[in-house]
């Protein structure tokens, strides 16, 4: 909006300039997000509290988890409208892309959003049927990928370190690119079982996949690196900043002992996004690496209930993988930590992968 606004005013004053640059609005969408999540995170935590929207923690699971029974849940309803107000306050929205990835993070935010609410406030143990969820999330994701294919997008799928194979999807696309948003959606839900350790690797990777939509929208970097260009991807970053504010916002809150989480509203939200970047990108592949814990989380889930179904034992203590460790003794934040550098150190790799053929 201030880009819409302002930036017409550099007739009357150079000062305005900066207003058309993506690199100065994905950084003030950072700080804005990070502001607005100061400013109205703790009256919000404060609503969610007296309205009784407190976590149901299953008996089932690790001791350790029972105290935090009563914890308000819901949180990521901050990490949405920060990030919305946000990308509204320093997007350029005239960009289709902008608004095909808000449309996959509200959506995928209102479906969590009813989860929770059958879970918290109806108390519906479970709460939304699994299936429902599903076919939810397929539809949202769906519309999205199917906008992004009529407009001309571009089916072509690269592999990281392996720059010279391109191959085409054609129509196979859709499914593809259905299947990266939804898995990065339930894969970061699933990893967000312990305080801080679903926001922390969200905060790297929205990090990592925000300096991705600069370099792949800008003609010249995209041509040097040997990277797909993608017209008009550049204004990603500008979103993509502002899920890193709002996460590091979020973490401040969330960080262990948790004063509040997410719920699905934050995790469905956050991770479908984290999906569609990487599919507007066309770096689909890359996300693998870049989002390995969500990988790695979802991964253990997979192997246990196959192993359990196939062999009738048990691969870890219990899935997913952060409940095996704590189940060793490994202490809550030690988990979250370690994960944090893995996730750190998995982003390293990516990036490096720009520069490798
Ligand atoms: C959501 N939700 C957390 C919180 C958060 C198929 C199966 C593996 C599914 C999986 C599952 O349901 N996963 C999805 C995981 C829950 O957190 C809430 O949910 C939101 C995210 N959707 O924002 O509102 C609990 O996680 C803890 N938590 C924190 N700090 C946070 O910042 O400590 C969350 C956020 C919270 C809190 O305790 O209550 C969750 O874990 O339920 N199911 C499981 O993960 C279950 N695993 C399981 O059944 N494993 C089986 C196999 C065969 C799949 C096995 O290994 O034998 C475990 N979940 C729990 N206890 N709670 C089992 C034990």
């Amino acid at each position: 909006m201030l880009y819409y606004f302002l930036y017409p005013l550099v007739k009357y004053h150079t000062v305005f300039n900066v207003f058309q640059y993506i690199t100065f609005r994905t950084i003030y969408a950072a700080v804005t997000a990070l502001a607005l999540s100061f400013i109205i995170g703790p009256y919000i935590i404060e609503r969610l509290k007296a309205l009784n929207v407190g976590e149901v923690v299953r008996t089932d699971g690790p001791p350790n988890h029972f105290s935090k029974a009563g914890t308000p849940t819901m949180g990521g309803a901050i990490i949405l409208l920060v990030v919305v107000l946000s990308v509204l306050l320093w997007g350029n929205l005239a960009n289709p892309y902008v608004w095909v990835l808000t449309l996959v993070t509200v959506g995928m935010g209102f479906i969590g959003f009813l989860d929770d609410y059958s879970k918290v406030v109806k108390k519906k143990k479970g709460g939304m049927r699994a299936s429902t969820k599903f076919v939810s999330q397929i539809a949202v994701a769906l519309i999205a990928v199917v906008f992004l294919y009529h407009s001309g997008f571009d089916t072509v799928v690269t592999i990281p370190f392996l720059k010279e194979v391109k191959i085409n999807l054609h129509g196979f696309y859709i499914p593809f690119a259905v299947l990266v948003i939804v898995g990065a959606s339930n894969a970061v839900n699933l990893t967000d079982g312990l305080d801080g350790l679903a926001i922390g690797p969200m905060i790297i990777s929205s990090a990592t996949y925000m300096l991705l939509a600069y370099l792949v929208g800008h003609v010249k970097i995209a041509s040097y690196l040997h990277v797909m260009f993608v017209p008009m991807a550049g204004e990603l970053a500008v979103f993509a900043g502002a899920m890193v504010g709002a996460s590091l916002g979020f973490l401040w809150f969330n960080t262990y002992p948790a004063q509040v989480f997410m719920g699905d509203v934050g995790s469905l939200s956050l991770g479908g996004a984290l999906g569609t970047l990487a599919v507007i990108t066309k770096q689909e592949a890359l996300l693998l690496l870049v989002g390995g814990i969500f990988v790695v989380e979802a991964l253990s889930v997979i192997f246990q209930v196959g192993s359990f179904k196939l062999t009738g034992k048990r691969m870890f203590a219990m899935a997913p993988i952060h409940h095996h460790y704590e189940l060793k003794g490994w202490p809550e934040p030690k988990i979250i930590v370690r994960f944090w550098i893995i996730s750190i150190i998995l982003a390293l790799i990516a990036i490096s992968t720009l520069k490798i053929r």
